[in-house]
């Protein structure tokens, strides 16, 4: 019986805290949003902003609605001055479509917040970080996989996100996750620490992290801004968030002296597959 009673407390506290190793972190309340979201509320100073069709209410802040070509934002105005965190997302994908649905949502961490535009709500060629919740596949081709879709996406302003290729050709990691039109309370990790980005699910009211992708040599500067943005286009769904909770992770004694602001956004695991997919164009072209 004891048994069993430490192993649920266990899992509750592993859903609840960061990281799945035991680190120190303590939580950054100014990028944080819980309800009644009162920072969002008060306008002078206030720091989220909120842009497009963005609607907050007491129970969610939607930023789209389940109607067509809606585009909307949730941006976080302070900057992240510490190298290591990780950001606990609550969020709400649902609506009336039963077989054709989309498009997604965003986390972000980027140089530039509060921008509008066509990558899901937000501006192409963009600095930073993307980790996209894609719910709609856009291509029936060899990369094809199951929707909804999550995958990050490192740029440093020369990148193209393709909606043709649901962002294959520029992703570093992805994994298939069914967190649409559920049930139960869904949320998404993204821890960044030591260079690695690691992305975790809790989608089956469990409240157990499970890993979508981890991956090594993901270079982010510091003083980049999180955000959150959506877009409907011919295809429609709520896109909702619920609760944000940003812990600041342990950095080492290197990394805190260092200045990061300069660093350029890179994943240095993401060339291979870049490569592998101009390999795949150039087979396509010459099939055709
Ligand atoms: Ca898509």
């Amino acid at each position: 019986m004891f048994q069993y009673l430490f192993l649920y407390v266990l899992q509750i506290v592993s859903a609840q805290q960061p990281g799945t190793t035991n680190t120190a972190s303590y939580e950054i309340r100014e990028h944080s949003l819980i309800k009644p979201y009162p920072a969002v509320f008060s306008s002078i100073n206030s720091y989220w902003h909120l842009t497009g069709n963005t609607i907050v209410t007491d129970r969610w802040i939607r930023l789209t609605a389940d109607t067509q070509s809606k585009q909307g934002g949730l941006w976080n105005l302070l900057p992240v001055t510490y190298p290591d965190w990780e950001m606990h997302v609550q969020f709400k994908v649902h609506g009336t479509g039963k077989e054709l649905f989309g498009d997604g949502l965003v986390i972000w961490y980027v140089r530039d917040p509060k921008h509008l535009g066509p990558v899901f709500g937000n501006q192409d060629f963009f600095h930073g970080l993307g980790v996209i919740l894609d719910t709609y596949s856009n291509h029936n081709g060899p990369h094809n996989h199951v929707h909804p879709y999550i995958s990050a996406m490192v740029n440093n302003g020369t990148l193209h996100y393709d909606h043709d290729r649901d962002g294959t050709h520029t992703q570093v990691a992805g994994c298939e996750s069914q967190f649409r039109g559920r049930d139960t309370d869904t949320l998404i990790a993204i821890r960044y620490q030591n260079d690695k980005l690691t992305v975790s699910t809790d989608i089956d009211g469990k409240n157990v992290w499970k890993e979508c992708f981890s991956v090594e040599g993901v270079k982010l500067p510091s003083h980049y801004y999180f955000g959150f943005t959506a877009a409907t286009g011919d295809l429609t769904d709520n896109h909702d968030i619920i609760s944000v909770h940003t812990y600041q992770l342990e950095s080492t004694n290197e990394r805190k002296m260092e200045d990061r602001r300069g660093i350029l956004p890179i994943a240095l695991t993401a060339e291979a597959e870049r490569r592998m997919c101009l390999k795949f164009v150039k087979e396509e072209i010459f099939l055709f």
